[in-house]
């Protein structure tokens, strides 16, 4: 049987300047005095050079977690098991949250759940707005540039309150983004399902569900779904404010 090629110093992980690919076999699961009862792995940060940070949680036992820090704002995404906030909402996989600064929430999660955080410094514009919670499956799928092959849905209101945008992009195999994006804003992404060829900067990297990318301002960037089935990808990104 020959032995797995990340235990012979082998990985997809590949961290640069300005982009990072981050794979299964290369995550470090940690403690956190801020998650009792959880591991994370954390997979973007701003020591990457990032301005919001994305983890993934699971929770070997019942986890129960303060508030955000101050100024910071959270979106939880249940992957698997069950989360609880504290209005007594349940999340199930595919369901939502966001939590902004000074809400004063934090978040429970069942044994055996597995949820995707992102939190980023809240840039308000006005009030800040009130936490939020809601299934995808609720949030209305768009085509995007027209394709019907491409379908995006937006899980935070596009009201300018909102700093940050989270959303669930999925492709049929064979359909890709239109043009190489190129944009100020910064993205984070987790694969959910699927896979295909992630192009970051120079490169052309294949991922599949399980990864997660993160995305720097300006970074070019573009996808196209590979396989039999529809790929589908969990992606954060400011929004609603201007570079300066
Ligand atoms: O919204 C976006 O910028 C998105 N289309 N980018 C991406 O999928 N890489
Ligand atoms: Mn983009």
């Amino acid at each position: 049987m020959p032995a797995p090629l990340s235990s012979l110093g082998a990985t997809r992980s590949d961290i640069r300047a300005r982009h990072a690919l981050l794979t299964p076999e290369s995550h470090e699961w940690i403690r956190l005095p801020d998650w009792p009862g959880a591991e994370l792995a954390v997979l973007v940060s701003p020591d990457m050079g990032a301005r919001l940070s994305l983890s993934l949680l699971r929770c070997p036992e019942p986890v129960a977690a303060p508030p955000a820090g101050a100024g910071i704002a959270r979106f939880v995404f249940c992957l698997e098991g069950r989360a609880h906030l504290p209005d007594g909402t349940v999340l199930m996989p595919e369901d939502f949250a966001f939590q902004p600064p000074g809400c004063g929430a934090g978040l429970a999660a069942d044994a055996g759940s597995r949820l995707a955080v992102f939190e980023w410094p809240f840039a308000a514009r006005g009030p800040v707005p009130a936490a939020l919670s809601g299934r995808l499956d609720d949030c209305p799928g768009r085509p995007i540039h027209g394709d019907d092959w491409v379908e995006v849905r937006k899980m935070l209101p596009e009201d300018p309150a909102f700093d940050f945008e989270v959303n669930v992009m999925s492709f049929r195999p064979g359909a890709s983004l239109p043009y190489v994006e190129t944009h100020f804003m910064e993205h984070g992404l987790l694969m959910l399902d699927g896979g295909g060829v992630y192009r970051l900067d120079d490169r052309w990297y294949p991922v599949q569900a399980g990864d997660a990318i993160w995305m720097g301002p300006h970074v070019p960037q573009w996808f196209g779904a590979l396989g039999r089935g529809p790929a589908r990808y969990l992606i954060c990104k400011n929004f609603n404010r201007g570079p300066m």
